[in-house]
């Protein structure tokens, strides 16, 4: 049985990117055991003006405790920071961007939740295909942890040890035709539900749960699409490019799929605003390629 620690090592992976994404992995279990005491809404919003579930603060609060005291993260951005939070006296130039508990309007209903990270050398500001390593945890009837340092995707289980246990490397997108899609139909735009209708057409088959990491998950093993678009009432679409679209996009690349704004690979995009806003296209790259050549 090959540890995540283990797995870092073999892959060459710079010591302290090591260390902080054992740290990262080293949360999945003090997170997954705060669900049960955590389950109302706060009376906080968040950047984006979302009402915040007890466990979004709980887990930002936490995480942003534990990398600042690690020493191993110069600055962190939070989907639930309105500012970065510099951490001074950082051993090494990383950059944490981090969605802490993504999906939680579904905390209260026990479907499966996660949360997502970026980590990068330098800045925050910086086109997805930089990042040093993305991964998420995805809390389902297994605890996972997906990752990438730039080598490929790998999936590993949280055991009772505590331990992360590798299930999967070389993780490979298949074309597939299950698909999901963000917004409601009225508001849908006209590009966006030509494809989900020939989609369909071709025999799709929908299934979103929304939760992002979890249904992105279901499309890295079997391939098919997600998409969260742009709508005539929000044409920046609801999921933020930093702290969402930038370390799953790079996971999918990474694997061998795509994701896009419906025009251009987000991960060549520049952002300029920590929370902005984009339309998402993530899935296996036939498709994603089918949508980016569609007229408008
Ligand atoms: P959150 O980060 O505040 O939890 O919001 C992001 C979530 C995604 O996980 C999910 O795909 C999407 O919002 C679901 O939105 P909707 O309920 O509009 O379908
Ligand atoms: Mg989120």
């Amino acid at each position: 049985m090959i540890t995540v620690q283990e797995y870092l090592r073999e892959h060459g992976c710079d010591e302290d990117l090591g260390r902080l994404i054992s740290l990262i992995a080293d949360q999945a279990d003090p997170i997954r055991g705060a669900f049960i005491a955590n389950q109302s809404y706060a009376t906080t919003l968040n950047s984006s003006g979302e009402v915040q579930a007890e466990l979004d603060a709980w887990a930002d609060d936490h995480l942003i405790r534990v990398m600042k005291g690690s020493g191993l993260v110069s600055r962190i951005a939070s989907e639930e920071q309105d500012e970065v939070v510099e951490c001074p006296g950082s051993c090494s130039d990383y950059t944490v961007v981090m969605d802490p508990l993504d999906g939680s309007s579904l905390i209260a209903v026990n479907l499966a939740v996660g949360s997502i990270f970026g980590i990068y050398k330098g800045p925050i500001l910086q086109k997805g295909r930089n990042l040093a390593a993305a991964l998420y945890l995805l809390y389902g009837p297994m605890t996972t942890l997906t990752l990438s340092i730039g080598s490929g995707v790998a999936t590993f289980a949280l055991a009772d040890d505590g331990r992360f246990l590798l299930m999967e490397d070389g993780i490979r997108m298949p074309e597939g035709s299950i698909y999901g899609s963000g917004g409601t139909r009225p508001e849908w735009t006209g590009k966006h539900t030509a494809f989900i209708t020939s989609i369909e057409d071709g025999g799709g088959k929908v299934r979103y749960s929304g939760s992002f990491v979890a249904d992105f998950h279901q499309i890295l093993k079997y391939g098919g699409l997600y998409a969260y678009p742009a709508s005539r009432g929000r044409p920046e679409g609801k999921l933020r490019l930093v702290f969402e679209a930038q370390p799953i996009g790079f996971l999918a690349m990474q694997a061998g799929g795509r994701i896009s704004d419906g025009f251009t690979d987000i991960l060549d995009i520049l952002p300029t605003d920590v929370h902005q806003k984009i339309p998402i296209y993530v899935g296996s790259r036939g498709l994603i390629e089918r949508l980016e050549s569609m007229e408008e």
